[in-house]
């Protein structure tokens, strides 16, 4: 079973940019975490990156029929992207959308989110323990 675990723009600079909003964890321990809790889960988690908009609707669209699960961080492209939440919307399994800050509580353009329409559920605001929490949510789901 695989657990795709998608991040968006500029989350591969987490650890060491902004750790007031963002924490100082760093992409590669959250990567790390996740394969190991996936394995005691059952689940073989694979990790992307990427920065460009066009290769993250590319890794969704490989997703199609190969993955049990999604977990998508969108970053920025979670405001401004058609594209990746029509590529979501193609996807049958569960897609758990997740952010590190609470969207909500910070300015007025990060309120809307074009992915939270096409996911079973969300999850922002838990810094990266918010993964942990996703991660352990698709594989319930998977299970039901
Ligand atoms: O809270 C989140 O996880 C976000 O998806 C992060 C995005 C932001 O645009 C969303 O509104 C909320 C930004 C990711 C940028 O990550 C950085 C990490 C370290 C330093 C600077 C940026």
């Amino acid at each position: 079973m695989v657990i795709d675990v998608i991040h968006g723009p500029n989350l591969n600079m987490l650890g060491r940019r902004e750790p007031d909003i963002y924490g100082t964890t760093t992409l590669a321990d959250i990567d790390r975490e996740l394969m190991k809790l996936g394995t005691s889960l059952g689940a073989d988690v694979e990790t992307f990156q990427s920065n460009s908009e066009g290769e993250i609707v590319g890794r969704i669209q490989e997703a199609y029929g190969r993955v049990s699960g999604v977990i998508i961080n969108p970053a920025a492209y979670t405001h401004t992207s058609v594209a990746i939440r029509d590529a979501l919307s193609m996807l049958s399994c569960p897609i758990v959308e997740i952010h590190l800050s609470n969207i909500h509580k910070r300015e007025p353009f990060r309120h809307h989110s074009y992915v939270s329409g096409v996911a079973d559920g969300i999850i922002a605001g838990f810094g990266a323990r918010g993964y942990r929490m996703a991660l352990e949510a698709v594989m319930e789901i998977i299970r039901e």
